[in-house]
């Protein structure tokens, strides 16, 4: 059973998955696809898209920004891996990332995919942090995984590195993420500002993840879909195409230029 379920899923290049119990999830985020999952939902298949492509130091965008929006392309491949599995188990079988009503980190921790890291973020055994979480919900029973034991370094490095101050060991304060700040809409403080400019990035965040000894090196990801299309700088010229392509397309232009125009800005 599993052997079939591991020979379709690396047909669509989904390498790396577990499984937990989906009566076991904690809480459900609201309105996100809550009607979509299976009435009589009972496991869920975790499974990662790494996107590390490299190191780009002149980059004004976040990594998982530079490359075609994964929303899509972990779509494409969950829906493709989906139909396959309904025919083979005769069940349902609902694919999500990110637009999920799931809290993803904690389906993977529990899943086995990856331990938990001061970051926040799941870190996986192969691509570090650098990975999105896709899942898919179905109402087949699959045996569990059991959750890693292994645990992260606790070296204190992304406390360190955080340029907003918002990652202790005990938790993080997500109203100061760097990454939550370049996507608020309205007028930014004067702080808020400034951070973005020291940071040079106009879209999200990875000064925790980069820094974090998980995370040295790393491949470059199998998904071409990722790895062939690449785009560390967004400016004028670019950002109307770009717009349709990546995962900050949905937030407007008019976000994306004014944080543009913030790091454009010579500091005061
Ligand atoms: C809203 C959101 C944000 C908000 C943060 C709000 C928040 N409170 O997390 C903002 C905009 C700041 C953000 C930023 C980023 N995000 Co985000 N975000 C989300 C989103 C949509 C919902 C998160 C949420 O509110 N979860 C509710 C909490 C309660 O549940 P949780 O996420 O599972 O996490 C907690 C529990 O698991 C709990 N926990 C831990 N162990 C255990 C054990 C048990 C038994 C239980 C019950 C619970 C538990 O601790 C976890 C951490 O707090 C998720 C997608 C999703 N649907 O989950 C992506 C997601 C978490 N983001 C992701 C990413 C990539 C990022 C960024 C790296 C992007 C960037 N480069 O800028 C940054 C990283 C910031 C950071 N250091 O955490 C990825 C993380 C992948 C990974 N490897 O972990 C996700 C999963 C999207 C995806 N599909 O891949 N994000």
């Amino acid at each position: 059973m599993k052997a079939d379920l591991h020979e379709i899923l690396s047909q669509y290049e989904i390498r790396s998955y577990g499984i937990c119990d989906f009566r076991q999830i904690s809480s459900f985020l609201p309105c996100r696809n809550q009607e979509q999952i299976p009435e009589e939902a009972k496991s869920v298949i975790v499974c990662a898209f790494p996107y590390y492509t490299g190191e780009y130091p002149q980059a004004n965008v976040c990594k998982y920004a530079m490359v075609p929006d994964y929303h899509y392309v972990v779509r494409r491949l969950l829906n493709q891996a989906c139909a396959a599995l309904s025919e083979a188990f005769s069940a349902q079988f609902v694919g999500f990332s990110d637009v999920s009503a799931l809290p993803e980190r904690e389906c993977a921790l529990a899943s086995g995919l990856g331990f938990q890291g001061v970051n926040g973020l799941v870190i996986h055994p192969q691509y570090g942090t650098f990975f999105v979480i896709g899942e898919i919900v179905t109402d087949y029973l699959f045996p569990f995984d059991q959750p890693l034991s292994q645990t992260c370094l606790h070296c204190g490095s992304c406390v360190r590195r955080c340029p907003s101050g918002a990652i202790a060991q005990t938790g993080i304060d997500y109203s100061r993420c760097l990454s939550a700040i370049t996507q608020q809409k309205g007028e930014l403080s004067p702080q808020e500002q400034e951070l973005m400019q020291k940071n040079g990035l106009i879209w999200g965040c990875d000064c925790c993840q980069n820094c974090c000894p998980h995370n040295q090196n790393l491949p470059i990801t199998h998904l071409s879909a990722f790895s062939e299309d690449v785009v560390p700088i967004v400016n004028e010229e670019n950002l109307s195409s770009l717009m349709k392509t990546r995962a900050f397309g949905y937030k407007g232009k008019k976000l994306l230029r004014r944080n543009l125009e913030i790091i454009n800005r010579k500091p005061k």
